[in-house]
């Protein structure tokens, strides 16, 4: 009896010690001085409802979004109708040489720019204190994203004022709540505006309500000549609006005809609710709009039948679900007590800070999380964090790495419902890109071209005047087609794959097929783009646009590997397998050039700028699966000497690439260096990530970088620890998901792996790679032994039951 106690008293000492390593740990940005400007202000959102808040003491400023508010209405699909007549004059200008030629007419298949993503409007609120009296040293404000809440704080003449505020999806609203220390001290106004033409009053109820339209031009004001196709303003021009309600515990309320005051009170809740007419990318959000006052109203009254703490505890639950998934952990000492800005300059002269570098990585699964969720739409270059009317690049989607970096990190980082809205939004795409690879080039399938936004637009944009190395760059198809794969290799949902992902796969190649042209027994494309480099013709001129570049070869490669792979899995369609396996055969081969490189070009030209921020050619790395250590040594050379010479500077996504790239490649060292680099030049004081400016492809695709540094699983074994960087010693990873639908957990310790557990979730047979010897009391596997990219590796294999965890130790 004694001895069952003792057992159970250390399984429960054990039990404790699993918990306690497996807890989230308290993640929070926060600062001693309001933002200076909007790079410094602090991001909530709820996927649909997002903030940035300055924390202002006197004037705290709260800058609105909401997701679906953009410019324009349904894509025009056929404004360019004499575009397919240019393909074959094209072509021949391009096998000619006559670069300029092919560029010219290339611009008149060129259709509408897409359009912007807008701001919602700005909340603010004034404390009647003087500014003389505000205790500087008093200014905090923080962001803690381990429970998605933000709170700022100060004291004017010794009492303390606080706001915490969220953005709940659960309940679809923004709540602030504001208190003081001394009861009764509490008063303030709430003010309302926006840069666009707007109504704003006090209603019934004392509700602040702001109105407005978004634009129906693009930009009219730096495109000024006509657009080539006819708006048509009836249907365009999205309403919106947002309301702030008072909930006051004590105090009184007022109002002028356009603000609320508040005075006297100790506590007030704001229930901030809002809403567009958007009604999906096919209709107009005007006349068909819905009905934004009834969505708004129906959001705030049903917040307002829940008090603080129910709205919070819902809040917190909802979030918690998603981001305690996933624990990273390299350092067991608690965050410095200094602000994030000055932990971030201390990390940019070369302190070192680890608990900084497991905080970025889990922003950027809180960002994901804030930005995109099922039922919205994606997350946009700027996620939903936009306070201009005319943002950069529209803040709308770039399909030529862009969007789709900001969905590496989801199905790796566990959080495949975020992946949703993307899946949602390609399906979007090819229905409106069947009708562009109709009308543009008169092929079969689907086509997307670089740009794409709410409408889901397809088609090359520039209208007439745009450089083609982006405007015309066609493959946006078959790259987006990969995503749909992916996230069934994550899943392993067959159902998903034989229903939404493989017509759309199918689709997408049967317009590569078309676009694809056979000269000298190998399969082309003519035109191609390497977005967006320019090489030096040896002839003596600059191009954009050639035939047949390595990442078009690549991306059509991926996309036939994954065709054959799915008509494997389902059992189906094994005669179109057979045609793409027979084309896949013929693609242009990838070429080592003389430097060593691997060669970008049709042929092994210079580059105009050797260290261009785009990486193209090394697609088959990352995110394809065509080139690796592990496959052949020759090409991962060629892209190791590629990244050398393209260095290690770069825009923000351009080093969070690089990140992916190096823990491919197998060098852990460089892909931290890379993260370093990313956090040292490219990251501003809110964490937000700077192209410049801010652009939060850097912030997804560096988390999706670190998760390759610990897992891999894009080739046939789950790789444990395959790029793991010296100064990451000792560390603990729980929850990253490999494709066949494994949770894995990693211990190490001096850069060894100790433990594992991996937790089958479909029930695969699951194989893993690691350089150690694995063992395991309850796992019957196989183990052998292979060399793979100069290392021993040993391979275990076993098969699995749903749903059940399987322990195994290094011995
Ligand atoms: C691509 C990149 C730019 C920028 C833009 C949004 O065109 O080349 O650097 O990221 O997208």
């Amino acid at each position: 009896m004694k001895s069952f106690r003792w057992i159970f008293l250390f399984l429960l000492i054990i039990a404790g010690a699993t918990a306690f390593a497996q807890q989230q740990k308290n993640y929070v940005l926060w600062y001693d001085k309001p933002a200076k400007d909007w790079n410094e202000a602090l991001p909530i959102g709820n996927g649909r409802l997002g903030a940035m808040i300055f924390g202002r003491a006197d004037a705290e400023l709260i800058q609105l979004n909401e997701q679906t508010l953009w410019t324009g209405g349904p894509a025009n699909l056929d404004p360019n109708p004499g575009s397919p007549g240019y393909l074959q004059p094209v072509r021949d200008e391009l096998f000619r040489d006559s670069i300029q030629g092919a560029v010219r007419l290339l611009k008149k298949m060129q259709g509408p720019n897409t359009q912007m993503y807008q701001p919602l409007g700005d909340i603010i609120i004034r404390y009647p204190v003087d500014k003389d009296a505000i205790d500087t040293n008093s200014v905090y404000r923080s962001l803690n994203i381990s429970n998605a809440t933000a709170s700022t704080k100060f004291t004017a003449n010794g009492i303390q004022y606080s706001k915490e505020i969220f953005s709940s999806a659960p309940d679809q609203v923004i709540i602030i709540r504001l208190t003081s220390s001394k009861p009764g001290a509490l008063s303030f106004s709430v003010d309302v505006s926006h840069e666009l033409e707007h109504n704003k009053k006090v209603i019934a109820g004392k509700q602040l309500l702001l109105t407005g339209k978004a634009r129906i031009a693009d930009d009219e004001r730096r495109n000024p000549k006509p657009l080539i196709y006819k708006e048509d303003s009836h249907c365009k021009g999205m309403r919106f609006q947002f309301r702030v309600k008072p909930v006051l515990k004590d105090g009184t309320l007022t109002s002028t005809d356009t603000s609320l005051i508040i005075t006297n009170a100790t506590e007030v809740l704001l229930y901030i609710s809002a809403a567009t007419s958007f009604n999906g990318y096919q209709k107009c959000p005007n006349k068909d709009g819905k009905d934004e006052n009834v969505l708004a109203t129906g959001h705030l009254n049903n917040a307002l039948k829940k008090n603080y703490q129910e709205l919070l505890q819902a809040h917190i639950k909802d979030y918690q679900q998603y981001f305690n998934r996933l624990v990273f952990s390299v350092t067991d000492q608690p965050a410095p007590g200094i602000s994030t800005d000055k932990r971030l300059a201390l990390y940019k002269a070369g302190a070192p800070d680890p608990s900084l570098e497991e905080m970025y990585f889990q922003f950027g699964r809180y960002l994901l999380i804030c930005s995109s969720r099922p039922g919205g739409i994606p997350a946009n270059l700027q996620g939903i964090w936009n306070p201009l009317i005319r943002p950069p690049w529209r803040s709308n989607y770039t399909t030529n790495i862009n969007l789709q970096m900001n969905y590496w990190l989801a199905l790796q980082c566990n959080l495949e419902e975020m992946n949703l809205p993307l899946i949602e939004h390609i399906k979007r795409l090819a229905k409106n890109g069947t009708a562009t690879a109709t009308n543009y080039y008169n092929m079969r399938g689907w086509a997307v071209h670089h740009n794409s936004d709410i409408w889901a637009q397809t088609n090359p944009v520039g209208e007439g005047s745009g450089d083609p190395k982006w405007a015309n760059w066609s493959l946006g198809s078959p790259w987006l087609s990969q995503h749909l794969y992916e996230h069934y290799r994550f899943t392993s949902d067959k159902k998903y794959l034989k229903e939404t992902a493989y017509p759309l796969m199918k689709t997408a190649a049967l317009f590569c097929l078309d676009w694809l042209v056979e000269k000298d027994g190998k399969f082309i494309t003519v035109p191609s783009t390497s977005p967006e480099n320019v090489y030096l013709h040896p002839n003596g001129f600059k191009g954009t646009v050639t035939i047949a570049s390595a990442m078009d070869m690549e991306i059509i490669w991926d996309l036939f590997t994954n065709i054959i792979e799915a008509t494997e899995v389902l059992g189906i369609d094994q005669n179109f397998a057979e045609l793409v396996k027979e084309k896949r055969a013929k693609l242009n081969p990838l070429k080592i050039g003389k430097k060593g490189n691997l060669v970008e070009w049709y042929d092994d030209w210079e580059d105009e700028d050797p260290q261009h921020r785009h990486v193209s050619h090394a697609f088959g790395l990352h995110p394809g699966r065509q080139i690796s250590p592990l496959i052949d040594e020759n090409y991962a050379n060629a892209i190791r000497k590629t990244l050398v010479i393209r260095g290690d500077g770069g825009t923000g996504w351009s080093k969070a690439w690089k990140i992916n790239f190096w823990a491919r490649l197998l060098d852990g060292d460089h892909a931290y260096k890379m993260y370093q680099e990313l956090l040292k030049t490219s990251t501003l004081n809110n964490l937000f990530d700077t192209h410049p400016p801010f652009q939060i492809d850097g912030n997804f695709g560096s988390t999706a970088g670190i998760a390759e540094m610990l897992v891999q699983s894009h080739l046939e074994a789950i790789q444990l620890l395959p790029a793991l960087p010296s100064a990451w010693k000792d560390g603990h990873v729980k929850g990253l998901i490999a494709r066949g639908n494994f949770e894995i957990e990693l211990w190490w310790k001096d850069r060894k792996l100790t433990r594992a557990s991996v937790i089958s979730k479909a029930g695969n047979i699951c194989r893993l790679s690691t350089d150690q010897k694995i063992n395991s009391a309850t796992v019957k596997f196989t183990q052998s032994m292979t060399k793979l990219g100069g290392q021993q590796q040993h391979i275990v294999s076993f098969p699995t039951i749903k749903g059940r965890k399987y322990e195994l130790v290094v011995k």
